[in-house]
Order: structure tokens, then C-alpha cells, then sequence
């Protein structure tokens, strides 16, 4: 039985937005109760699809009226269960997928307006087709959604040379916690005329409101563009690679991910002819598998420049002794290829069972030191963990991503070894995170680079957080939310 509240809530959603906009049965709503990694195991009331901001107002109004919790969800692709309703089934979910309009399209301004439900992967192909590029690029690019990617500031694989997606975003159009319209889509590269509200909403994780439009900065288009495979012995080396290519191309490095050996064992195992292509240059399995750094050059004047850029890097990288062997892609198809296998490993990893995931930063220049320090510590306290971390080397950014022994799997079904491993990871979880965020927190850095607090790491920003910095949050929530209904259990509140 719900809550007379809830229940006329409901009742008053469905007259706002139609019966096939709101619905209730369980079996519709379990795909979005449930986070893409499937740790978070969540029960809504409902799940309600405005098709526009004014709808989405009144739904906000009448949520503050009845006091129904609210979670804005997008293309339920985050890794913190920050979309994920509780377990409670009194929370709604509000999908943003339907609203889908280019508002606008100013080529000359180099900038897009578009709804919070348009998918990233179709804003870079409205960018293509005005003759210029979004960069914001990440794996899950063709569900997640403009509205999710801003409400997470998400990173991806271009960062070091574009920045993040605040960097991306000239202006927001908001629902507010209270349900009022603001709007923020200016499309100015300059404004300062007071508080930067634009930049409060973004990474707020759907805490402080609901992000239905944004302007988006676009660039132009690199001229050549090339993808590199390099073998390197180690994190140091990584750094000094990058160290060489920081020095010789400049702006023109848009792209540097490192892989560890086990990472890229993870794929072997589960898509080996993903692989395949990168075999040849940094080893098939076990011992001989090293390594290594996925390098991308976008040069403004010609492919030709772009790729005697990239030889030039490799060649002084194996001078130095910081890389032994590189493969160059030779067409866009072997590019593809190499990125595959980059953007496979979640995916693969995913296949392979449950794993401790981190997205931790460290200044650049101490993220070698950090991973070689660290890997010392896990093995020794945990001899047979997989350090399947991986990420983007270049902004700082790594997945230290910890598996399960695979000794637990030996003889065991996919499904069997699965289990295995979900209980394992479940009952070494903490240790294991506050280990690598205890050496976090000792290098100045961040126990969340890009994915964001949610669900999943707000125990832990509890802990590390300063009383001040916690407390300033907790006055800007109460400040926007009075009555608490956007999003509750998530970020700090
Ligand atoms: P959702 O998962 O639906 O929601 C994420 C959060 O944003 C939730 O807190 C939700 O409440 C809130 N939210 C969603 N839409 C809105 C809105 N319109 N207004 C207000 N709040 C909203 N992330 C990276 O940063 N870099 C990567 O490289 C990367 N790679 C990934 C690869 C894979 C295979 C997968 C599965 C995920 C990856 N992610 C990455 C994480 C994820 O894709 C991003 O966090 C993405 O930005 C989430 O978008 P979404 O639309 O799916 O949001
Ligand atoms: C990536 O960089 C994503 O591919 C996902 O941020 C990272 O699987 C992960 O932990
Ligand atoms: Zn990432």
C-alpha cells in the first residue's frame, strides 16, 4: 500500500503527464532500479518521462507539495549508483530521456543547445554535421546522456587537451529543487556577473537540480588524427612518455591512457580477438604481456604532420628507454581498433565478476610514484588481488581498479566463479577501498576523478572530507532543497 501522499502524487503526475508517462508496474521498472554494474539494487514508486522543462516544473512543484523523493536519471550508465532509487519503493524516478530538441545550432558562435536527453554519441554526430567536434568522448557514450554526462561532470578520454564536461558547457537551463525554471543558456565564453550557478549544478549528481538543457562548445575539427600502441616497462615509464610527448606536440596530445598488464588481461580473457590487434606490440598473456599507453595526436594542419609527430614521440620515447615498441595505426579501422580495446576493459571487466572500482586522482606528475607505491602495498597484504588499473594518465586520472584472486574460480561456471567473486569483493570491499584512499588523501589527491560521489563513495567523502568543506555543502543543499526531495541518500546528503 503506498502513502496516501505518494499515491496522489501519482494520481496528479498522471493527469500532468499523460497515463503512457508514468509507469508503475514492476517489471517496467526494474531496468532502472538497477545501476549498470548491478550493485545497486534499488525500488521505485514510479518512473515518470516528462517530454519538457515546463512539465518537468510542475512535476518538481507538486513532489515539494506531496514530500515525494526524486531521482533524476538519464541513460542509467554512472558508476556510483548516483540514478539509483533506494530500497524504501516511496522514491520516483524521472527520466530525462524524452527531452530530446536541438534548441539551437550557431556554427559560427561554435556552440550547441541542446535537451538533457539527447545521448552524447548523437551530440558528436550534430557537431560532425556542422563541421566541428564535440570532444567529450567515453565508452558508454551512445546511452549516456548530455543531462547525465553534465550532471556528473564526466571526464573520458579527452580531457588533457579539452577538459572535462564543465569545460565543455557555456550555459544550463535548470528545474530547481523547488520546481522553478532558471535560465542559464547563455552562450558566452565570458560572463562574470556574480555566483558561477552554471558550474553549482554541474557535478551535483541530480542533488541540487535538474539539468534539462545546456550550451555546448564546440571546435574545430582536427585536420589528421592518429592512434599509437605503445609497450612500456612500467608507470615511470608511462610518465616519462608522456613527459616527451607533453614536450613535442603540445596541445596537439589529445589523448594518453595507460593500461596495466592485468587490465588488458581482463579482456584477453573475456574478448580475446579484441585484443588481438594490440598482441603483437604488448604481449598475448602471463609474463610476456606488458604494460602500455594509448597515444592520440590531432594536428591541425594534416594527417602527415599528426603522424611524423607521433614517430617522432616513439622514437625519442625508445631513445630514452621509456617505451621498448609501438605500433602505429596505419588506417581509421586499426584506430578503432586500438581504442577497442581500450574502452573494452569495463566492459570486460564487468564480464569477469565484481571488482573494487576507484577513479582516483593524483597530480600528474605524482601518479607514477603513486601506482608503483601502491601496487607494492596491495601484493603485499594481498598477494593474489588483480591490479587492473587503467585510465587517463595524462589529466592524472586512474582506475585502480582491484579483482578478485582468481584462484577462487578454479573449476567453477562463469556463473559460479561470478559469485565467488561478489562475495569476496563484498567482504574485502572496505579494506581494500580505504587503502587506496588513505594513500589518495597522503598524495593530496581525489577519491573521485570523474564518476562522482553518488551512492557508492559518500561514506568515504564523509570521512575524508573537512568538517568546513562538508559543512558548506550541506548550507548550499539546504539553501536550494528545503524540503530535501532531489535525490536524497546521495553526494552528502
Ligand atoms: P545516469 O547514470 O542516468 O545518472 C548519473 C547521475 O546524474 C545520477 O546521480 C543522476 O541522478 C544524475 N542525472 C542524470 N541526468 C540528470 C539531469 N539531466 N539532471 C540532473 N541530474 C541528472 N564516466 C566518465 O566520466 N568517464 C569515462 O570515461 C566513463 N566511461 C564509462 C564507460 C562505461 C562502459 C560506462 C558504463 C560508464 C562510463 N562512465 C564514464 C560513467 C557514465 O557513463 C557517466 O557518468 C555519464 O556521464 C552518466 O550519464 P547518464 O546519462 O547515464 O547518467
Ligand atoms: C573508463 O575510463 C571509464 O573507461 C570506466 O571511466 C572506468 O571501468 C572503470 O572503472
Ligand atoms: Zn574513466
Amino acid at each position: 500500500m503506498k502513502a496516501p501522499a505518494l499515491s496522489q502524487f501519482l494520481e496528479q503526475a498522471v493527469s500532468l503527464l499523460g497515463e503512457g508517462a508514468v509507469k508503475t508496474a514492476p517489471s517496467d521498472l526494474e531496468p532502472y532500479c538497477i545501476d549498470w554494474r548491478k550493485r545497486f539494487f534499488g525500488k521505485a514508486a514510479a518512473i515518470l518521462f516528462p517530454s519538457n522543462t515546463e512539465l518537468l516544473a510542475k512535476i518538481v512543484r507538486l513532489a515539494n507539495q506531496h514530500q515525494v523523493a526524486l531521482v533524476p536519471q538519464g541513460g542509467n550508465t554512472g558508476l556510483s549508483g548516483g540514478a539509483t532509487p533506494d530500497s524504501s519503493g516511496e522514491q520516483v524516478l524521472v527520466s530525462l530521456a524524452r527531452l530530446q530538441q536541438v534548441r539551437e545550432q550557431d556554427a559560427v558562435n561554435k556552440t550547441l543547445t541542446v535537451e538533457a536527453g539527447i545521448t552524447l554519441l548523437r551530440v558528436q554526430e550534430l557537431a560532425d554535421a556542422m563541421g566541428l567536434l564535440f570532444p567529450l568522448s567515453l565508452g558508454a557514450e551512445g546511452s549516456a546522456t548530455i543531462g547525465g554526462n553534465l550532471a556528473t561532470n564526466a571526464g573520458g578520454t579527452a580531457v588533457l587537451r579539452y577538459g572535462n564536461a564543465r569545460d565543455l558547457c557555456l550555459g544550463i537551463e535548470v528545474v530547481t529543487p523547488t520546481g522553478e525554471i532558471w535560465n542559464g543558456l547563455r552562450r558566452l565564453r565570458k560572463d562574470n556577473t556574480g555566483y558561477d550557478l552554471r558550474d553549482l549544478f554541474i557535478g551535483s549528481e541530480g542533488t541540487l537540480g535538474f539539468i534539462t538543457a545546456a550550451v555546448l562548445k564546440l571546435f574545430p575539427k582536427p585536420a589528421g588524427l592518429v592512434t599509437a600502441l605503445v609497450r612500456v616497462g612500467s608507470a615511470t615509464d608511462a610518465l616519462a612518455l608522456l613527459q616527451i610527448a607533453q614536450a613535442q606536440c603540445d596541445a596537439a596530445l589529445t589523448g594518453f591512457e595507460y593500461m596495466s598488464a592485468q587490465s588488458v588481461q581482463v579482456v584477453i580473457d573475456h574478448f580475446p580477438e579484441v585484443a588481438k590487434h594490440g598482441a603483437q606490440i604488448i604481449g598475448s598473456a602471463g609474463s610476456d604481456l606488458s604494460d602500455s599507453v594509448l597515444i592520440e595526436i590531432s594536428h591541425p594542419a594534416s594527417e602527415g604532420a599528426a603522424k611524423e609527430m607521433l614517430e617522432s614521440v616513439i622514437a625519442e620515447a625508445i631513445t630514452q628507454g621509456a617505451a621498448s615498441d609501438a605500433i602505429l595505426a596505419q588506417s581509421m579501422s586499426q584506430t578503432k581498433a586500438l581504442w577497442h580495446l581500450r574502452e573494452t576493459i569495463t566492459l570486460a571487466a564487468a564480464e569477469d565478476g565484481v571488482q573494487v572500482k576507484l577513479d582516483i586522482a593524483v597530480p600528474v606528475s605524482k601518479l607514477a610514484e603513486f601506482i608503483t607505491e601502491m601496487d607494492r602495498e596491495m601484493l603485499a597484504e594481498f598477494p593474489e588481488i588483480r591490479l587492473h588499473n587503467f585510465g587517463h594518465f595524462g589529466d592524472g586520472n586512474l582506475h585502480y581498479n582491484l579483482g578478485a584472486p582468481q584462484s577462487l574460480a578454479k573449476g567453477l561456471s562463469a556463473e559460479q566463479r561470478r559469485a565467488a567473486y561478489r562475495t569476496y569483493i563484498e567482504q574485502n570491499e572496505e579494506r581494500l577501498r580505504r587503502k587506496v584512499h588513505d594513500r589518495v588523501v597522503a598524495f593530496n589527491g581525489s577519491i573521485s576523478a570523474e564518476h562522482g560521489l553518488g551512492q557508492l563513495r559518500k561514506a568515504e567523502a564523509w570521512r575524508i572530507k573537512s568538517s568546513v568543506e562538508l559543512g558548506l555543502m550541506k548550507t548550499i543543499k539546504q539553501a536550494l532543497d528545503p524540503n530535501g526531495i532531489l535525490n536524497p541518500g546521495k553526494v552528502i546528503s
